[in-house]
Formats: structure tokens, sequence, C-alpha cells
């Protein structure tokens, strides 16, 4: 019996034609790529687990192309598959059989910046590490942020409405995107590139494509809104000995950090020895201890004798958390820290610790948490799965998929968001395992679908997660997104065989 992830059978779309390529090139000269090796890596997911066998990879530079490029397909009867960085995990980011890639690589220009409200606009293709970095010299940042921001583009996070590292401080994109440009499957325009906080005329159609994985439309340009960069930040690197003592410092830290808090993630001791293992990335704070060791927690090492790993020596911790602080006055923030700190191990709710100021460490700390996922890369082969669950219950899940699997698994490992409630739940195996995975599923989503939890909490759906839509939505919710996608896309050409279950199609 066939994994309900595995590929449809091809659905009757036009194949391309010597005249197809003739066109495209005359709209895109030089920027119609044909050739098998240029084309591999765009045919290949991040994960190198999806594999499609396109064999046209078209690159517009403007809204008008890309309008000219969809109005074509559409008449044509030709399949077209959205592209950005193609760093999403669920498999929506590549073709499953032969369809067109349309690239926003080539579309990366920053429209406009207003430096008083602090809104961005910009075309699909920028970015978001680029985004960034010219944001800094302005004194701003994106309101999101990931371990993929030097590959992702902003209208593939837009796309995938991506979550990140500072969701738990400045929200989801749905409130974050002000305006988005889209070509619709027909090629027609819709500018809702509005850059306004309050628009209340009529419905709010730009929500609809955020989050919409390509099968909508394709999103040409986005409004953003932006924060000012913040002028002191803190990071911290904490380890706890059980996970109801990290949700207990999850708590006491946001009643004493409040307004600065802008993180709170974790990682388990599993995802610390990969890290060792295949990034050789040392843990800040076992072994010897060290000047990375800053001045409050050697404070508190040596005054409070209570921590019960003080010696030079210490051991590895079950879990891991990463705090971050974002404010806009150092002294306040350091106070608050320290204050919190003192609090979390004189309680003995944290056994170990570091801090970070400066930049670099500050990117140090955070690469433990961040590159997790290129880690588990080195594994072998990775199931993914990334759950949303009422906080208290996030690990329990990991337990007990690791008790389920017993010995059949290379490792069992659970890192996310805590302050979002969302979980990365992998499990590897030295090679694809059709056994493992039956083991794996449905067994993780009757566990999410008991607790009321999603089964995609910021990944999306794509080609891999389609099937399993109904663990987290009534099948009246699916029968209306089919509807929507039937008025928007009434041929499918759009990013077809991702995010709709089979059986609507
Ligand atoms: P792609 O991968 O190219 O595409 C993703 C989907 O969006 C596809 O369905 C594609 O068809 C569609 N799409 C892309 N561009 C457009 C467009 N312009 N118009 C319409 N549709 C489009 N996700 C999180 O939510 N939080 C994280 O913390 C996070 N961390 C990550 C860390 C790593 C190391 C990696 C590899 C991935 C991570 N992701 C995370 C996954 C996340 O979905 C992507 O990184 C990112 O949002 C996708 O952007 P992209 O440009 O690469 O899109
Ligand atoms: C993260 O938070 C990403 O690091 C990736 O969402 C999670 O790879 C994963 O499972
Ligand atoms: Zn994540």
């Amino acid at each position: 019996k066939p994994s309900p992830a595995a590929a449809p059978h091809r659905l009757p779309f036009s194949r391309i034609t010597q005249e197809d390529l003739d066109f495209f090139r005359k709209i895109l000269p030089g920027r119609v790529i044909t050739d098998p090796d240029l084309l591999e890596s765009s045919n290949v997911d991040w994960l190198k687990s999806v594999r499609g066998s396109s064999e046209l990879l078209l690159r517009p530079q403007t809204t008008e192309d890309v309008s000219q490029i969809l109005k074509y397909c559409n008449s044509r009867n030709l399949a077209v598959n959205p592209q950005g960085g193609n760093t999403g995990l669920v498999g929506g980011s590549v073709p499953v059989y032969d369809e067109i890639i349309l690239s926003t690589a080539l579309m990366n220009n920053i429209l406009t910046f207003d430096s008083i409200s602090g809104i961005l606009t910009c075309q699909a293709g920028c970015v978001l590490e680029n985004l960034s970095l010219y944001l800094e010299e302005k004194d701003y940042i994106m309101p999101l942020d990931l371990g993929a921001k030097g590959s992702c583009h902003i209208g593939g996070n837009v796309a995938t409405n991506a979550g990140g590292l500072r969701l738990l401080r400045y929200g989801s994109l749905h409130g974050t995107v002000l305006g988005l440009e889209v070509v619709l499957a027909d090629g027609q325009v819709l500018d809702c590139l509005a850059t306004l906080r309050k628009d209340n005329t009529g419905y709010d159609l730009k929500q609809l494509f955020i989050g919409s994985e390509g099968t909508l439309g394709v999103i040409t340009a986005v409004s953003v809104l932006c924060p000012r960069k913040p002028r002191s930040v803190n990071v911290v690197f904490l380890g706890c000995e059980t996970f109801e003592q990290l949700l207990k410092t999850f708590q006491l830290c946001r009643g004493m950090l409040g307004e600065i808090l802008s993180a709170y993630e974790f990682l388990d001791s599993e995802c610390m020895r990969l890290l060792n293992t295949h990034l050789k990335l040392l843990n800040p704070i076992s072994g010897k201890v060290t000047p990375m060791h800053t001045l409050y927690i050697y404070i508190y090492i040596i005054k409070h004798t209570l921590m019960a790993n003080s010696s030079p020596h210490r051991a590895d911790c079950p879990f891991y958390v990463v705090i971050e602080t974002s404010g806009s006055d150092p002294k306040h923030d350091g106070e608050k820290l320290h204050n919190f700190l003192e609090e979390a191990m004189t309680s003995s709710l944290v056994t170990d610790g570091t801090v970070a100021t400066e930049d670099s460490k500050i990117k140090a700390l955070w690469s433990m948490r961040e590159r997790v996922t290129e880690a588990l890369t080195h594994e072998g082969f990775t199931y993914k799965y990334d759950i949303s669950l009422p906080v208290e219950q996030i690990y329990q899940l990991v337990t007990d998929m690791r008790e389920h699997l017993g010995d059949r698994a290379k490792s069992v490992v659970g890192y996310g968001h805590v302050g979002d409630g969302n979980l990365h739940l992998n499990v590897t195996s030295p090679a694809k395992d059709p056994a493992l995975l039956a083991a794996i599923e449905p067994f993780v989503y009757e566990w999410t679908a008991r607790c009321h939890g999603s089964i995609s909490a910021e990944h999306g759906l794509g080609l891999k997660k389609r099937n399993y839509i109904y663990y987290s939505k009534p099948s009246q919710a699916v029968a209306l997104m089919g509807n929507i996608k039937a008025m928007l896309d009434p041929k499918g050409i759009l990013n077809p065989y991702k995010t709709l279950p089979d059986n609507l199609k």
C-alpha cells in the first residue's frame, strides 16, 4: 500500500512544446533554462527527499513577466511550480512531475522603505538575510528570522507563513504583512500592496495568500511592517534537568522579563549530541568553565554554591533553553535579566548557563539552536514533524515516540519554539525506511489530534503532509479551501499535488 504522502498520478496537463519554448524565450530573453545540469538543484528539495523532473526553469524579473507567464500557461494548460529559495521542508517547493519551475530569484529589488513607519516594500525574491542587512543600516530589523535566512526569499516566507525565532515577540506574518501583490493563475495582477496599518475596506484578501504555498497565486511583492532595531540584546543559554523545569522557567521569565522577552527556544540533549558529532559545535555550558561564561552566571556559580554542577567540569543537561531579550535600555534589560537569572538559579529551575551580550557570542549561542536542522541532515534520512500542541504537552510526544519506536529509530529528537507551543520532532534512520515510517505515521498524527494540536505548525503541508490535513481541519473547512482553489485557479495549474488532499481533485 503506497504511503498517503506518495505522489498521485500525473494530472492531464499539457507537455511543453517547441512553440512554448519560443514564446518564453521571446518574453524572457536569456532567462529560460533548459540545461538539465542547471535544472538539477531546482528539481530537488533542501532535504533531498523529493525530486521532480521539470525540463524548464523560468526566471522572471518583473510582475509583468510573471503575469505573461501565467496567462500563457493557463491558456495552454501547463502546470507551474512557484519557487523561492527552495528551503521548504514539506516537498512543496519542487515539481512533482514536469511542472514548469517559476523562480523568483531575479525579483530581488527593494522598492521602498519608510524610515518613520518602518514599512518596507520589496519584490518577492529578496533573500531574507539581505533584507535584514539592509534594514540594520537603517536601525530596523525584519519581524521574522529563521535558520534558512541566507537562502529563503520573503515571497517564500509569506507563501509558507513561516514562523521562526521571533514570532513570540513580533507575531506571525498574518499581522506584520501589510500588503501583497499577487499574480493570479490567469495572469491578472491583484494589487493589494497596501502600506497601511489599518484598512477595513471589505475582506482582507491578502490573508488568503499568506500560507497558501503557491497554490492560489504567485506573490510578486510584499509590504511588511518592521520593528526598530533593539538597542540592547542579550542571549542566555541555560540547562534544565527536566522539561517541567524548562516550562516553569518559561513561566518565570515571562513574568520577570515581560516586554523584553523576544525568544524562548529549546533543544534536547539528543540535539546537542548531533551538533557535537556532526557540526563539531561544542556545548557552551559543559566541560571546563571558560571565559565564555560571562559575568552573571560566573558570579552566581561562585556566589550561590547552590548550583549542582559548579565544579570546573560540568555534565550535559537533558534540556537546553535559548532565551533572548530585546529592549531599548541595556541597563534596564541587564537588571531584569540579572534578577530573573538569580531567581531561576536560586529556585533550582536551571542547573547551568551562560549569557552573551556581544554580537559574536550571541551568534554562537543562537547557532546551537538554528543549526539543529542542518546537523540532522548528516544522520541519514530524517522524518520531520512540525507539531503545535498545548505547551505543557510538547515534550510528552517525544518521550512517547521514543518508547513507541524503541530501537527501530536511529535517533528521536525534540526541539523548537516553546514560546509558541511548537515542537519539531525529528526521527532519523540511516536510510529511507518504509517500516519505520509506518510505525511513526499515523501514530504521530493521531497523538496530535487527540490533543487538538496542529500537524503542521509552521512548515505547511506541501506534498508530504497534504493528505493528513483532516487530522487538524474539519471536512467543511477543507471543502471550502477546495472551492477557493477552484475559483482562483479553475484549471489547477498552480502548484498541483500540494497542500490540498488528493481526494479533492
Ligand atoms: P520555497 O522553499 O522555495 O517554497 C516554499 C513554498 O512556497 C512552496 O510551496 C512554493 O511553491 C511556495 N512559494 C515560494 N515562493 C512563492 C511565491 N513568490 N509566490 C507563491 N508561492 C511561493 N520555517 C519556519 O516556519 N520556521 C523556521 O524556523 C524555519 N527554519 C528553517 C530552517 C532551515 C535550515 C530550513 C532549511 C528551513 C526552515 N524553515 C522554517 C522552512 C521554511 O518554510 C522556509 O525556510 C521558508 O519560509 C521558505 O522560503 P523559500 O523562499 O525557501 O520558499
Ligand atoms: C526550526 O525551527 C525550523 O529550526 C526547522 O522550523 C525545524 O527541521 C525542523 O524540523
Ligand atoms: Zn521552526
